[in-house]
């Protein structure tokens, strides 16, 4: 049964991949009740994640193999749904929220609605040194964000968030990883799109390990913020 979703726009579930196994059909499972159909984008998983997902209901896109990033603008191009709904597979996002998420989108409000864990609180960014300068970094770019665009964002980062799938084609994204995220922020804004928040927890990463190394992608974040700014 679909709950709380008016008829008028279809709402696709995507959810991002690469060695989740262990997430993957729990992820599928929540998101279902809650959008018309669930993809998967996968970043060449070398375990058993695209025949779980296949198995359990879920359409199956394959990325370019450069990342995240490349895994978001797959999705962009191929899925027809009005509104796609990025999920990260490691369990870190509760597909619940989704109804709350889209209906800015349905209502013509909004044509993109991040999940803010400025608002729902992160088990993600406290801790410890790593998440200490992770949260300081991104709380910089924000900031500067918040100055360009004379506006009030609390997260500019979580990949948890809804688009308006026609608008999100108009932005001609190019980050190949995780830098995907704060560029459709900046280019949603730049073409003068409008950006809702909701309150979203983030919670610890279930099963696995995370694949981001700040000591390597640092730079690519704060030459991705300059970039798009100016
Ligand atoms: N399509 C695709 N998805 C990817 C790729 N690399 C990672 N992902 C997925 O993207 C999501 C986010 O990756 P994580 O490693 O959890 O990164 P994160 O959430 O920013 O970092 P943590 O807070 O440390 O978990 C996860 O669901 C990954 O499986 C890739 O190359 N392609
Ligand atoms: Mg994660």
């Amino acid at each position: 049964m679909k709950e709380n979703l008016p008829p008028q726009m279809s709402v696709c579930g995507v959810i991002m991949t690469r060695n989740e196994e262990g997430n993957i059909a729990d992820i599928i499972r929540s998101t279902q009740p809650f959008v018309d159909e669930v993809y998967i984008v996968d970043g060449h998983s070398t375990d058993r994640t695209r025949d779980i997902a296949a198995a359990e209901g879920a359409k199956v896109l394959l990325d370019n193999g450069k990342g995240k990033g490349d895994g978001i603008r797959t999705a962009i191009s191929k899925i027809d749904s009005d509104i796609l709904v990025f999920i990260d597979a490691d369990g870190s996002h509760d597909p619940q929220d989704i109804p709350k998420m889209v209906a800015p989108i349905k209502e013509g409000r909004a044509d993109m609605v991040v999940g803010s864990r400025g608002r729902g609180g992160s088990d993600e960014l406290h801790g410890d040194i790593q998440k200490l300068l992770r949260m300081i970094g991104s709380d910089i770019i924000l900031i500067a964000i918040n100055y360009r665009w004379k506006c009030h964002l609390t997260d500019s980062q979580n990949g948890f968030r809804a688009v308006r799938t026609q608008a999100a084609r108009t932005l001609n994204l190019k980050e190949n990883i995780t830098t995907i995220e704060q560029e459709m922020t900046m280019k949603f804004l730049k073409n003068g799109y409008k950006i809702d928040e909701i309150p979203a927890h983030e919670y610890a990463r279930k099963h696995g390990q995370s694949s981001i190394r700040l000591s390597k992608v640092w730079f690519r974040y704060i030459w991705s913020a300059f970039k798009n700014l100016f």
